[in-house]
């Protein structure tokens, strides 16, 4: 049922100074009238003190409960807060007491779907509190605080509304045939055209920085065998992740480990040096490495130091690649006064001194994010595969419509598929309300979200 009462503790579970739990829908204020002897809806929006007792009095905890009658409320329904203390007990007993009151246990995300259902938020306003909360790297977040703004949807609405009035055009094309050159110009509704397939193909080319943003950038460390690469790892990860011994060949399957530096958000992977060798675990250890290589947004091409000689000669294989690649000279503590220190040739960083490594981050970010590191507000882009899917479908729709509008074409027809990326544009704000789409959206939300 839509507006049934459920609740559910909406911070982690453990130990903790305070935990919030949750409750909304049709009752939830009798609801919460069982819990607290001394309840009172008023004044709303003001935390109330007091006494949570179960079913059979007993008292749970003394806390905060703040009322917020729908419409006006987070989900759009009456909503009740309480604030109790955190830890294994007071908030389960809590939640168990609204259970026994008449509550049942919210699904992951329904507070935020209902507020989609209710209007209080749009779909991609909605994804964007799941990506603020799964936010790992600051800029991640700001991303998302700008799409939970309404920047994307805003963008999208605009758009949607700029195809609909091309549509209307048409449809005037349509109900006045006999006039010969048309109350509207052709041109005009050429011109119209362009410049939503325009504002189209910008909104998808922003799709990969976006997911990239959102999946963070893969960076593979890449180099021969025993350069110190994963010396290199653990000193950029700052934890001892990776096994580092004087032994050429010790790393045999990649690591990958979720960081950020400077703020965007970093998948770094330490890789098997790349040589040839008889060993079978370091053979398909060594083809693993090309493949990260191959997928990676920047490589680190990690060079022996000057003094260790030999050891050079793998730029080749990873240059030979496209995207991103930094060159660094390793172990730059061992000779630091014979090593050419020519910018051009690369960074030269130490795993035991940490020289380099603050350059080296800043190189991997300019490469990674490029431009969008240097904007200081980010321009409302794509960031899911959902979003990519629907302006894709968008965009072949009005290529289909384009033959259409010429002479000869069929103007009935050209508006049907204006219609159609219409609708595609509105799947993705959720102006309709497709219980297919919500579900996806809110498979990954955390239960009282
Ligand atoms: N002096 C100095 N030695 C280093 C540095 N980084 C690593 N080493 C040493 O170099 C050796 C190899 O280090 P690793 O980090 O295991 O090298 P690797 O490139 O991961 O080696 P493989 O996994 O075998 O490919 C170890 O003895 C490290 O202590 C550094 O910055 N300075
Ligand atoms: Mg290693």
């Amino acid at each position: 049922m839509l507006s049934d009462p459920i609740t559910a503790l909406a911070t982690p579970p453990g130990r903790s100074a305070l935990a919030v739990v949750r409750l909304s829908g049709r009752g939830a204020f009798e609801i919460a009238a069982r819990v607290v002897p001394t309840y009172t809806p008023e004044p709303p929006r003001t935390a109330h003190l007091a006494n949570f007792v179960d079913g059979d009095g007993m008292l749970i905890d003394r806390g905060l409960y703040t009322v917020f009658p729908g419409p006006a409320s987070y989900s759009g329904e009456d909503l009740v807060e309480f604030s109790c203390h955190g830890g294994f007990v007071v908030p389960v007993r809590l939640v168990s007491a609204l259970l026994a009151a008449g509550a049942r246990a919210a699904l992951p995300g329904e507070f935020t779907r209902r507020a989609v259902l209710h209007g209080r938020m749009d779909l991609l306003q909605a994804e964007a509190v799941g990506d603020l909360i799964d936010a790992t790297a600051t800029a991640q977040a700001r991303a998302a605080l700008h799409q939970l703004d309404g920047g994307l949807s805003r963008r999208l609405t605009d758009l949607r509304s700029a195809l609909l009035d091309v549509e209307a055009l048409l449809g005037y094309d349509i109900d006045f045939p006999e006039e010969d050159d048309g109350p509207v110009a052709p041109a005009r509704i050429a011109e119209r055209m362009t410049d939503l397939q325009d504002r189209v193909a910008r909104l998808l080319a922003t799709a990969p920085a976006g997911e990239r943003l959102r999946a963070g950038a893969l960076v593979v460390l890449a180099g021969p065998p025993n350069v110190g690469k994963s010396s290199l790892f653990n000193a950029l990860l700052g934890s001892e992740r990776a096994i580092v011994t004087a032994t050429s060949g010790t790393t045999r399957d990649a690591i990958e480990a979720a960081t950020e530096f400077l703020g965007w958000p970093i998948r770094l992977v330490d890789t098997a040096g790349l040589r040839e060798s008889e060993d079978e675990a370091e053979q398909l250890g060594v083809g693993f490495s090309r493949r990260f290589v191959e997928a990676a947004e920047v490589v680190v091409a990690c060079e022996a130091a000057g003094g260790e000689a030999g050891k050079r000669g793998s730029y080749a294989e990873l240059e030979s690649r496209r995207g991103g690649i930094v060159r660094v000279i390793m172990k730059a503590d061992l000779s630091p006064s014979r090593l050419p220190r020519v910018p051009a040739s690369g960074l030269h960083t130490s795993a035991f001194t940490g020289e380099g490594l603050d350059e080296l981050k800043a190189s991997i970010v300019r490469l990674a994010f490029g431009e969008q590191a240097t904007l200081a507000d980010l321009e409302p882009g794509l960031t899911r595969e959902r979003h990519r899917i629907a302006l894709t479908r968008a965009q072949t729709a009005l290529r289909e419509a384009m033959p259409q509008l010429s002479g000869r074409g069929d103007a009935v027809l050209a508006a049907h598929h204006l219609r159609d990326a219409a609708r595609a544009l509105e799947g993705l704000v959720g102006v309709v309300d497709v219980d297919e789409v919500l579900d996806r959206v809110f498979r990954s939300f955390c239960v009282g979200k």
